[in-house]
């Protein structure tokens, strides 16, 4: 794949950043003092782009800018500049949704494949967090509501479907990053690809055993299918812990670059997913058993709370709609069958939506030990014999979620199933 990058794109270093800044900055981001004297680091450690930190005399942003390839594989791995415009536009819809949890978008370079956004302090990645072991009081009210703001409220149920065909028109062509997607969690954990790594020797019988697993090789197929197929709300795309900044008190959803319109079970099983994947590496990161122990019931609480908080706000945003012609008002709010009709289609709904999210979730869990995108809950375990025991015990409840989501009836179930794992 060759990139073709804009005329006039060029790469931006501390050094060169501001004397673009104050070209380009609208007069209300006015950062205060000459831009020679602005402070400017580069601090992106994610996989994909460059993030820098600009503070003037005044005020604090931070602008991130697409590099013409995978930044963590290098130019060896290309990849188009448009994921820029998709993380901007991307923002601006989840924030219109879902208010405070998403941090601000200022402005977009088309040219430059660049955005200014809201500099969140002293807000922490998520997961470096719970790696920490620190614990966050709204962190399940936030990101289930959240979740349900936005993939109600851009889908055909809360949404004018006009409206929602002009979105998914906009969004269906970030191909490059759904096709990473496509590969990184649904085909390649599946096959022996070359771009795999995962603690070898230790997991290296359990992994052929996943490849010679044909009923999980049929299931991760099916959902493939239905991620690269149903348009049904705009996702996140990439909702891990990585792309969650907290505080004690407030969450915040970054990264929407992977954003697209696809099944909402894929936004919530990803990042049930990643709690899942902190609760089984626990023990590499805590001090004692008790440690261990209390952390990890308040992660499976995170599970059950997230979900719960989810299901309740979606309701109420269902039975109180006003547009959306799915389930349409005039049938179900305004018709003579009463509540038991729209009572019966949500719990329809939620049953299978929740069917779902256990197998996106189980998917996210083999990739993250299987494939490309490994993460520093079980690769910062230096012991690799402790690591590929706590991976292989995620992976037991991985594939049950993926063979057997209908076996459990709720997330109560489900924890029980993971303690025994
Ligand atoms: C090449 S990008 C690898 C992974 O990083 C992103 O955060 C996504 O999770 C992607 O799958
Ligand atoms: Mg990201």
């Amino acid at each position: 794949m060759t990139v073709v990058a804009p005329e006039g794109y060029k790469i931006q270093t501390v050094e060169t950043l501001p004397s673009y800044l104050v070209t380009k900055l609208p007069p209300e981001l006015e950062l205060g003092g000459a831009p020679e004297s602005w402070e400017v680091k580069e601090v992106g450690d994610g996989n994909l782009n460059l993030v820098f930190i600009v503070s003037g005399s005044r005020k604090t942003i931070v602008v991130k800018q697409a590099v013409p390839y995978v930044r963590a594989a290098g130019e060896g791995w290309p990849l188009p500049l448009t994921r820029a415009f998709f993380e901007f536009h991307g923002l601006v819809e989840e924030r219109r949704f879902a208010g405070s949890t998403v941090p601000e978008a200022y402005f977009y370079d088309d040219q430059m494949a660049l955005f200014a956004m809201e500099f969140l302090s002293p807000h922490v990645i998520l997961r470096k967090e719970l790696i920490a072991g620190k614990k966050f009081p709204n962190l399940a009210k936030d990101i289930g509501s959240f979740l349900a703001h936005t993939l109600f409220n851009t889908s055909d149920l809360g949404m004018d479907p006009a409206e929602k065909k002009e979105l998914v028109q906009r969004f269906c062509v970030n191909s490059d990053l759904c096709r990473i997607t496509e590969d990184l969690i649904f085909t390649e954990p599946f096959f022996d690809a070359p771009r795999n790594n995962w603690t070898t020797p230790q997991l290296d019988d359990t992994i052929k055993a996943i490849w010679n697993d044909a009923e999980i090789i049929q299931v991760a197929m099916k959902y493939k299918l239905k991620f690269m197929s149903e348009a049904q709300a705009l996702l996140h795309g990439d909702l891990h812990s990585g792309s969650i900044m907290v505080t004690e008190a407030e969450t915040k959803v970054i990264d929407p670059e992977f954003g697209f319109y696809g099944p909402m079970a894929f936004d919530i099983g990803n990042y049930i997913g990643n709690l899942f994947f902190a609760y089984y590496a626990q023990p590499g990161h805590r001090a004692s058993e008790a440690e261990v122990e209390d952390y990890q019931a308040w992660l499976l609480g995170q599970v059950t709370e997230t979900w719960q908080v989810f299901e309740a706000t979606f309701r109420k945003l269902w039975t109180e709609k006003q547009v959306g012609e799915a389930y349409p008002r005039i049938l179900y709010q305004d018709g003579t069958h009463g509540e038991a009709l729209l009572n019966a289609a949500q719990d329809d709904f939620f049953r299978s939506l929740f069917i779902d999210t256990l197998a996106n979730a189980g998917l996210e869990m083999h990739r993250r030990i299987i494939g490309f995108a490994g993460v520093a809950d079980f690769k910062d375990i230096e012991d690799a014999d402790l690591r590929a025991g706590l991976e292989k015990r995620a992976l037991k409840l991985a594939r049950q979620l993926m063979v057997a989501p209908e076996s459990f009836s709720g997330f109560a179930d489900v924890n029980a199933y993971a303690k025994q794992c």
